[in-house]
């Protein structure tokens, strides 16, 4: 550990700015390294290198559910490492890749049978986008090109995602980038209508019509499909109205239009069931997930489709490529070997039904800090909740700044974006570990002012 520190405080010193971090002020973070230096994680705590041990209230960054450092994982790494390190899947395969789609589909919606792989969420957005794109145009309907996303909706980094995102502040730098033709339902967030809801808000349903608006706009026949979150995680856990991706999912099927879900956040359990899709009841033509399929261990990302949009690619000549689309590190065999490990492990522990169990315990948690003069919002579903704090006034973001660095002391790790706290706990935490972060947030949040 005091390695470490000491490496930390080298680069501070002396190679100021080499590592350019991402989504990170970096020149803050440099003037701050201790306490912000995590040097080892174990189950659901990190430890930074002044030695404070952290609960992991984010799982990572949404993506280790099952704990840092499972020995069964560890293990997983090692013995794939000996036997198959890489292998290339352009037109070569290896058993890890094949039986781990298998399993995914049969985690599946009904329907959705065929699996591609990438290495990120931000890779399967891409993916996604190119696959809508590429079946329309086999279909003979290559004029359908228009992508529809959400205001405030995430989709990763890519120019595909960044595109049908709708987060102001990771598009504006770019905006000569935007892929042509992207448009954006409006968002469902309206806290006059839903502060405080438990659970899904019932106001709102209505904001599903406004795909109505845009398609009468474009008219469908421009359209290729429409991606949203079925929980906009990454913007701070807006939960769907009651009904809402139900209606969407008319709309686009009266229209042609394909449904992609973006469930990078939401796939592998955190909604108490494998996909958001099954706990809300609807089907999409495209699922993307990445982050808990391999518990963060080893970075993977792909896509779920449909037979139907999986059979019209498989037309044309036999030996010629369906899809030219694909990544070097697609199906890695590292990555594979460590997701046939999470989901035995998802599996044998009920981690899945723990969601559900654990779902209305952080729910009655987070809930109670309603009484606290400084929230002016809680949400929650599944294993997420957010909350968001008042701004003190003329100094927007600085209740949450200081929630963050009073919260690294107090034995926290919190994902504070301006105002919001985010919560996503590793699917092993217990009942009791949820109850303690619930009170020492309000510890803090009434320390700090
Ligand atoms: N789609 C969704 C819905 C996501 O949440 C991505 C795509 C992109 O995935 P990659 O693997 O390219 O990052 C995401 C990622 C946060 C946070 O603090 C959220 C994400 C990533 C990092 C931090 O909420 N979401
Ligand atoms: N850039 C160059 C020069 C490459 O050769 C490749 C892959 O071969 C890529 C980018 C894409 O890399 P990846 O397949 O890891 O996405």
């Amino acid at each position: 550990m005091a390695q470490d520190s000491e490496k930390a405080e080298l680069l501070r010193n002396e190679r100021e700015g080499v590592y350019w971090q991402p989504f990170t002020a970096n020149r803050h973070l440099r003037a701050n390294m201790p306490p912000r230096t995590l040097v080892s994680a174990e189950g659901a705590y990190y430890t930074t290198s002044e030695g404070h041990k952290l609960f992991d209230t984010l799982s990572g960054r949404w993506c280790t559910p099952v704990g840092h450092a499972h020995p069964r994982i560890v293990e997983a790494v090692r013995r794939q490492a000996e036997t198959l390190d890489f292998a290339p899947s352009f037109q070569l395969t290896h058993p890890g890749a094949i039986s781990l789609a298998e399993r995914i589909a049969d985690l599946a919606p009904q329907g959705m049978n065929h699996v591609f792989f990438a290495n990120s969420g931000s890779e399967a957005v891409d993916t996604a986008l190119k696959v809508a794109l590429g079946y329309h145009r086999i279909k003979g309907a290559g004029n359908r090109f228009r992508m529809i996303g959400r205001e405030r909706g995430y989709h990763g980094v890519g120019f595909g995602g960044m595109s049908v995102g709708g987060i102001v502040s990771n598009r504006k730098m770019f905006a000569a980038g935007m892929m042509p033709g992207v448009d954006h339902l409006r968002h469902t967030y309206e806290p006059a209508h839903m502060a405080f809801t438990r659970g899904q808000p019932t106001w709102g349903t209505h904001r599903a019509e406004d795909l109505v608006r845009l398609v009468t706009l474009h008219d469908a026949s421009t359209i290729a499909a429409v991606i949203v979150e079925p929980v906009q995680g990454s913007t701070g856990v807006i939960v769907p109205p009651v009904g809402y991706l139900q209606r969407l999912r008319e709309i686009c099927t009266a229209n042609g239009i394909l449904l992609i879900f973006d469930e990078v956040i939401t796939g592998f359990g955190r909604m108490g069931e494998n996909f958001g899709a099954q706990r809300f009841g609807v089907t999409p033509d495209i699922i993307t997930f990445a982050k808990a399929v391999t518990n963060g261990i080893v970075p993977m990302g792909g896509v779920i489709v449909t037979d139907e949009i999986y059979n019209t690619f498989m037309t044309g000549p036999e030996n010629a490529i369906e899809f030219c689309h694909g990544y070097t590190y697609s199906g890695h065999p590292m990555a594979a070997a460590v997701g046939h490990v999470v989901l035995d492990v998802m599996r044998e522990e009920g981690l899945v039904a723990r969601v559900r169990e654990l779902e209305p315990v952080l729910e009655d948690a987070i809930h109670s800090l309603k009484d606290l003069d400084a929230i002016a919002d809680i949400r929650n579903i599944g294993l997420t909740a957010a909350i968001d704090l008042k701004p003190v006034d003329g100094k927007p973001g600085a209740r949450g700044q200081a929630l963050f660095e009073a919260a690294l002391r107090g034995g926290l790790l919190l994902r504070v974006t301006g105002e919001t706290v985010s919560f996503g706990p590793p699917f092993i935490s217990t009942a009791q570990e949820l109850r303690d972060m619930v009170s020492t947030l309000r510890q803090l949040i009434i320390q700090i002012g």
